[in-house]
């Protein structure tokens, strides 16, 4: 049986009213990134605001998915909604169990106040960063109190996604210089709070107290002044340092709310919304002309009769000299 197609614009009384259903439709769409929700997402966009969106990044097998579960059960528990973001495709999220039988996202699947949403790998056209922060939107926008995005740390997008969120937490594992390799992927810099992960090994004192060192060298200073970047260690076997993590979340947005610090972070996200959006559309574009102007400047540049950096700037102006001017 085939469903009657919903506008988008009358999906979004029904997102805000937090029903399950429609967030799940309009995510979907926004995630394809059909013109048609654009309107609705604009109006999502001006009710979103009130969540507080954290980043969890790191190299894969650091812990994330884990941490996130538990954390996600956590914030739950004291009330609030909670949605969770998945941008590593490798999370374990629909519906199995994570760390054997010791933590089910099965359980949670009956509860409207957890909404966990995978998002698809990049698309040819890109759109991750878009489409992420869009579903940050809806579940902010539907009244989700915490909205987590967790993302792994390779990629240049998917740490700049973290990055786009209001407390970055970055996940640590002991052992195997995990460490050495977050620097490498230089995601430790970004981070507003520190996870070791795995507190339940017994190598885990030492990658804290590696990561405190470096720290205090000032090798991956806090993003700015009035918040020193605290290292938790947490185990999901344990569950200890949950509680210290929740506060460390709390004391950061409490940080940022009504703060220069705060005014600033959200600035810097907007601008990074813009610039991928303007990618995003940009590429479309180009795309489209493809039998046009891009496909004039390739023949020029293959046969080396133009740069390439004068042949991307060409392509640049088009748009430009094409608009009327207002
Ligand atoms: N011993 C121990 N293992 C953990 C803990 N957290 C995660 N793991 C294990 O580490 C592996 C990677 O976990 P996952 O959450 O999928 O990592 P992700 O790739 O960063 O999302 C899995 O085998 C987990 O069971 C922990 O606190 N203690
Ligand atoms: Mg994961």
């Amino acid at each position: 049986v085939k469903r009657k197609f919903v506008p988008s614009l009358e999906l979004v009384p029904r997102v805000l009213a937090g029903e399950t259903p429609a967030i799940a439709r309009l995510l979907s769409r926004a995630e394809a990134g059909h013109p048609e929700c654009r309107d609705a997402l604009a109006r999502i966009y001006e009710h979103a605001g009130r969540a507080h969106v954290v980043g969890i990044t790191g190299v894969p097998g650091s812990g994330k998915s884990t941490l996130v579960s538990v954390l996600a059960g956590l914030l739950r528990a004291r009330g609030g909604k909670v949605g969770v973001v998945a941008v590593d495709p490798s999370s374990p999220w629909s519906g199995g169990a994570i760390m054997g039988d010791r933590i089910r996202m099965g359980d949670v699947a009956g509860d409207p106040g957890i909404f966990i949403r995978s998002m698809a790998t990049r698309g040819a056209l890109g759109g991750l960063a878009r489409a992420t922060l869009e579903a940050v939107d809806v579940l902010d926008a539907a009244g989700f109190g915490h909205v987590l995005v967790e993302t792994v740390g390779i990629g240049q997008d998917e740490v700049e996604i973290a990055h786009a969120t209001h407390t970055t937490v970055v996940v640590s594992a002991p052992g195997l210089g995990d460490d050495i390799q977050a620097i490498k992927a230089g995601i430790l810099e970004v981070a507003d709070v520190h996870v070791v992960s795995k507190c339940d090994r017994s190598d885990a004192s030492r990658t804290i107290a590696d990561l405190e060192t470096m720290l205090a060298l000032g090798h991956a200073a806090g993003w700015e002044a009035g918040w020193r970047s605290p290292v938790v260690g947490t185990s999901a076997v344990t569950r200890e340092g949950f509680e210290e993590l929740v506060s460390a979340l709390d004391r950061h947005a409490a940080h940022l709310d009504g703060s220069d610090a705060g005014r600033a972070r959200l600035r810097r996200i907007a601008e990074f919304r813009i610039l991928k959006t303007a990618e995003e559309l940009l590429r479309a574009r180009f795309r489209h002309g493809r039998t046009g102007r891009v496909a004039e400047l390739a023949a020029r540049l293959a046969e080396r009769r133009i740069s390439p950096y004068a042949a991307g700037e060409h392509l640049l102006e088009v748009p430009e000299r094409e608009r009327t001017s207002p």
